[in-house]
C-alpha cells in the first residue's frame, strides 16, 4: 500500500518535469519584458534556427498600471484580473505568438501570477492593462470576478497584514507578500478560477508555467489547481502530455519553507545555482572552478530531475528576491558569457538563459536606485519594439544575451551533447578546468590571471575543430581559434588570461 502511494505521487509529479522540449533542444530563453509580436518574429528568425527550445515570457495577465514609479516592470506582478491583454500585446497578439512559435517547435512558457493580486494600496479605479475596473481597498476584482471572501486576510496572523517573519511557514503562505492581496488557494472557487485562467492558456497551445512565488502557496492548494489541468493542446504534443510546470521558491537554507515541499507537483527553480557558480567565478570566499568537479547534487543542489537553473534571473541581476551580490549578469558580460557557458556545458538541471534590457544603473550603499525601471519604452508607456542590427545584435536597450555568439553557440553545444555523460575532468587545483561530454563535446576554462597551456585527453575523435567561442564553423572554415584533436583524442589548449573570452569549445558539428 505504502508503496502504491509512492509510486502514484512519484508518477505523477514526474509528468509535470518534463518540459516537452522538441527537436533535441533543450534550453529555455526568459525575454523578460517584450512584446508578442516580436517574440513571435524572434521565434522564426532566431530562436529556432539557433535551437533554442523554448520562450518564458512575462505575466501575459491583466495588471495595475503604476505611474509613482513610473511603469515599474514589476506592475506586472500584480493582477487585476486574467484578461490577456499587457504591455506586451493582447489577447490576439498571444495567440498568434503561440501559433507561430509552435510552428517552428518553439515552446511558450506563462509566468503564472497566482498567489495574489495587486497591492493594497493599488487604489480604486480603471488604471490597468486592459481597462478593467477593480477596487484594491474593497478587494474587488470583477474581471474575475473575486471578491473580499476570496482572500486570505481572516487566516493571517501578523499585526501588519503582511508577511513578517519567513521563520513562520504559516505567515508566509497565508499573509501577504509585500502587501500584495492574498488569494486564498484553499478555496474552491479560487482554485476553479486560477485553473480556468491556465487552461484557457493551454488550450491556446502553451506547454506549461513558470509559477510565481510558490513558498507563498501550500503545496497541497497548488497540487488541487494541478490537478484540474488539461492535458496540452494535442495539435502540438503528444496525446496525454502534461503541462510542464518550474516552481519559483528561493530556497538558499535556513528557512523552514525548503523547496523539497514542492517536488512532487513540477520542477523548482535551483537559487543555489547562480549563488554558488557566482561565487566561483568571481572567485569571492576561496572559491575556485577546480571545486565544481563535483558540480550539481554534490554542491548540494536539489535532485537534477527536480531543478531549473539559470545565472541570473529578472529579479537577483536588480537586487530583487535573494542572492545578492555574487549574481553573475549582463553588467560584469565577459563573467557572464564563462558562467552562462559553464552551466550550457553540463549536464545538471533544466536551463533558463536570461534576455535582460538596460535600465539606469544608480547603485547607493548597495542598493540599486533605479531597481524599478521598466523596458525601453515610449512616453506614452507602450514597450518598444525590438529592433536587429546589422550584427545580429538588438538595439533600443535590449540586451539580448541570447544572441551574443558565445551563449547562443553554447545554447548549440548543449543540444549537441544532450544525453552524455560529464567525462574527462581536469583542473591545475585553481580556476583552469575543462571536462567533455563523451565524444560530443569539450570545454576548457582559464579564470586564472595566468595563461593555460596544457595538452588534454578530449574524448573526442580525430579531427579539426572549430571554438564555438571566439567564432564558429562558418562552411569549410572556422571563424576563431581552431583546435586538432589527435587519433587518440588528445589536443593542446592554449587560452591567455587576457584573451576577451578565456574559455575554449568544441562539439560534434563544429568539426571541419
Ligand atoms: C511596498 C512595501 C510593503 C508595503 C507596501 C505599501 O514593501 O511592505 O506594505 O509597499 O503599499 C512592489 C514594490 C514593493 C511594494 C509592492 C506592493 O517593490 O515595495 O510593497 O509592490 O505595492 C516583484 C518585485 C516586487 C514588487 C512585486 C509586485 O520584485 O518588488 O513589489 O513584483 O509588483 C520573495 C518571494 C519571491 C519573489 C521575490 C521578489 O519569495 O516569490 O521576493 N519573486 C517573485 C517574482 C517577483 C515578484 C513577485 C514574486 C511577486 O519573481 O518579480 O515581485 O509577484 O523572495
Ligand atoms: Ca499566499
Amino acid at each position: 500500500m505504502r508503496l502504491f502511494i509512492l509510486v502514484a505521487v512519484f508518477g505523477l509529479g514526474l509528468a509535470q518535469h518534463n518540459p516537452h522540449i522538441k527537436h533535441g533542444r533543450t534550453t529555455i530563453v526568459h525575454l523578460f519584458e517584450w512584446r508578442w509580436a516580436d517574440i513571435a518574429e524572434e521565434c522564426e528568425r532566431f530562436l529556432a534556427p539557433n535551437g533554442f527550445g523554448g520562450v518564458q515570457i512575462s505575466p501575459p495577465s491583466e495588471n495595475i498600471v503604476l505611474s509613482s514609479p513610473w511603469r515599474p516592470w514589476w506592475e506586472r506582478y500584480q493582477p487585476i484580473s486574467y484578461n490577456l491583454c499587457s504591455r506586451s500585446g493582447n489577447e490576439s497578439e498571444l495567440r498568434d505568438m503561440i501559433t507561430r512559435c509552435n510552428k517552428v517547435g518553439v515552446n511558450i512558457y506563462v509566468d503564472a501570477v497566482i498567489n495574489h493580486m495587486c497591492g493594497a494600496g493599488g487604489g480604486e479605479g480603471t488604471h490597468s492593462s486592459c481597462g478593467g475596473w477593480f477596487s484594491a481597498s474593497r478587494k474587488e476584482f470583477p474581471g474575475v470576478p473575486y471578491s473580499h471572501w476570496d482572500f486570505n486576510d481572516n487566516k493571517c496572523r501578523t499585526s501588519s497584514g503582511n508577511i513578517e517573519n519567513y521563520g513562520d511557514a504559516n505567515q508566509v503562505r497565508d499573509c501577504r507578500l509585500v502587501s500584495l492581496l492574498d488569494l486564498a488557494l484553499e478555496k474552491d472557487y479560487v482554485r476553479g478560477k486560477v485553473a480556468d485562467y491556465l487552461n484557457k492558456l493551454i488550450d491556446m497551445g502553451v506547454a506549461g508555467f513558470r509559477v510565481d512565488a510558490c513558498k507563498h502557496m501550500w503545496p497541497g492548494d497548488l497540487d488541487a489547481v494541478s490537478g484540474r489541468l488539461h492535458n496540452l493542446t494535442a495539435t502540438w504534443f503528444p496525446n496525454g502530455s502534461r503541462p510542464f510546470i518550474y516552481q519559483e521558491v528561493i530556497d538558499l537554507g535556513g528557512e523552514p519553507i525548503t523547496s523539497r515541499e514542492y517536488f512532487a507537483l513540477g520542477r523548482v527553480t535551483e537559487f543555489k545555482y547562480g549563488v554558488k557558480l557566482g561565487t566561483v567565478f568571481r572567485k569571492w570566499n576561496g572559491e575556485k572552478l577546480s571545486y565544481t568537479k563535483n558540480w550539481g547534487e554534490g554542491w548540494g543542489f536539489m535532485p537534477n530531475d527536480s531543478a531549473l537553473v539559470f545565472v541570473d534571473n529578472h529579479d537577483n541581476q536588480r537586487g530583487h528576491g535573494a542572492g545578492g551580490a555574487s549574481i553573475v549578469t549582463f553588467w560584469d558580460s565577459r563573467l557572464l558569457k564563462m558562467a552562462v557557458g559553464y552551466m550550457l556545458a553540463h549536464p545538471y538541471g533544466v536551463t533558463r538563459v536570461m534576455s535582460s534590457f538596460r535600465w539606469n544603473r544608480n547603485i547607493v550603499n548597495g542598493k540599486d536606485q533605479n531597481d524599478w525601471m521598466g523596458p525601453p519604452s515610449y512616453g506614452n508607456g507602450s514597450t518598444k519594439p525590438v529592433p536587429i542590427n546589422p550584427d545580429q545584435t538588438c538595439g533600443d536597450g535590449w540586451v539580448c544575451e541570447h544572441r551574443w555568439r558565445q551563449i547562443k553557440n553554447m545554447v548549440i553545444f548543449r543540444n549537441v551533447v544532450n544525453g552524455q555523460p560529464h567525462s574527462n575532468w581536469w583542473d591545475n587545483n585553481g580556476n583552469q578546468v575543462a571536462f567533455g561530454r563523451g565524444n560530443r563535446g569539450f570545454i576548457v576554462f582559464n579564470n586564472d590571471d595566468w595563461d593555460l597551456d596544457v595538452t588534454l585527453n578530449t574524448g573526442m575523435t580525430g579531427g579539426t575543430y572549430c571554438d564555438v567561442i571566439s567564432g564558429q564553423k562558418d562552411g569549410g572554415r572556422c571563424t576563431g581559434k581552431q583546435i586538432h584533436v589527435g587519433d587518440s583524442g588528445y589536443a593542446h589548449f592554449r587560452i591567455s588570461n587576457i584573451d576577451e573570452d578565456p574559455f575554449v569549445a568544441i562539439h560534434a558539428e563544429s568539426k571541419l
